[in-house]
């Protein structure tokens, strides 16, 4: 019983929030996440179709979703697809396809429990089409459920046509690091096309803020326009497979850049009698036993240009991600052993015996 219950509070709690989580959203939908200021997503999605033998030619159908968080729940970014099917068809010259938008998140936060709702106005360029859509998902433990009304001004391969599409879509969390999902979407009167589907088995990588997917789908693009039409284009049924992975990049990550080491930030009990020092690099504790006595205390410096933690096995509370150049000072009152590992490391392992 405690172990179903554990099970289900880590479900619940597993949101990587500090990146767009393919755990909570399906392959062809937006989505409602919006990064933090300063953090800047790319997602990667590259789709392949093969075509039947002799020749088993690979088409690829990449998109690149760049987006910046500006803070204030607002993002700014563009996608950028360079072999869109949404292009085929009269008025198309092209089929690199640019979508620009702006992101507005409303209510809620994707990845926490009820409901979150985001607005997206875009400008799609290859289309010269005011777009735009509404994103709602509402999640509890380990189901997402996501809709979406979409606003297509003049639909590619068709001057002037106004369109709506309504796609909707679900995400069921196996493990905390397992997901299954699947959407479909449609343009109310199709004029080119058919519904776009898809189906994903998504992955968190564990101790980073990636996702990785591996996918199905019809649709050959990731734009509010090409993630509502499914293109079969020589008319059979055919599909596309493929993957997405999803990479946050945290500027503040990139200032060694700027300032040369990043300055020393002290973590932990103040003031305590520091008996043992362990450093924290090459990805190791180095010297991985340190004995102390009771009511003494332990410096960890972080030398590494990564984060890591000094997360303790037992109940001991642990340190909070220790940045380049920091120091994590923790006091022990208890005699006992205590083994520890770093989070993001788990194969970083220490012992502190203290007697
Ligand atoms: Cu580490």
């Amino acid at each position: 019983m405690k172990g179903v219950s554990l099970a289900l509070f880590t479900l619940a709690t597993a949101a990587p929030l500090q990146a767009q989580s393919l755990l909570y959203r399906g392959p062809n939908m937006g989505g409602t996440w919006v990064p933090d200021a300063a953090v800047v997503q790319f997602n990667f999605l590259h789709r392949f179709y093969v075509t039947p033998g002799p020749s088993h030619g690979v088409i690829n159908y990449p998109t690149f979703t760049l987006a910046a968080g500006l803070g204030h729940d607002v993002s700014f970014g563009g996608r950028f697809a360079t072999k869109s099917l949404v292009g085929t068809g009269a008025g198309a010259q092209s089929s690199n396809e640019t979508e620009v938008f702006a992101r507005w998140r409303a209510v809620g936060t994707e990845g926490r429990g009820g409901f979150s709702v985001a607005i997206t106005p875009a400008y799609n360029l290859l289309a010269k089409s005011v777009d735009g859509e509404v994103a709602v998902d509402w999640t509890r433990g380990p189901v997402t459920l996501e809709g979406a009304a979409r606003g297509i001004g003049r639909e590619l391969g068709t001057p002037g046509r106004h369109q709506v599409a309504l796609a909707g879509g679900f995400v069921g969390r196996l493990t905390r690091y397992i997901a299954v999902s699947g959407d479909l979407g449609s343009f109310m009167a199709p004029v080119n096309g058919r519904a776009a589907w898809s189906v994903a088995l998504n992955l968190l990588i564990p101790g980073s803020p990636h996702t990785f997917s591996f996918q199905a789908s019809n649709a050959t693009s990731a734009t509010i326009q090409g993630a509502s039409v499914g293109y079969a284009p020589t008319g059979s049924n055919q599909i596309l497979y493929g993957f997405e992975f999803t990479i946050p990049l945290h500027l503040k990550r990139f200032s060694p850049w700027f300032h040369g080491s990043p300055k020393p930030v002290a973590l932990g009990a103040p003031g305590a009698a520091i008996a043992a020092q362990v450093d924290m690099a090459a990805m190791k504790f180095a010297g991985d036993t340190v004995t102390i006595s009771t009511g003494q205390a332990v410096r960890w410096t972080n030398r590494d240009p990564v984060e890591h933690t000094v997360t303790f096995d037992g109940a001991e509370p642990g340190s909070p991600p220790i940045p380049p150049n920091g120091s994590y000072v923790h006091r022990f009152d208890k005699a006992g052993t205590y083994t520890y590992h770093c989070t993001p490391h788990p194969f970083m392992k220490g012992v502190v015996v203290v007697r």
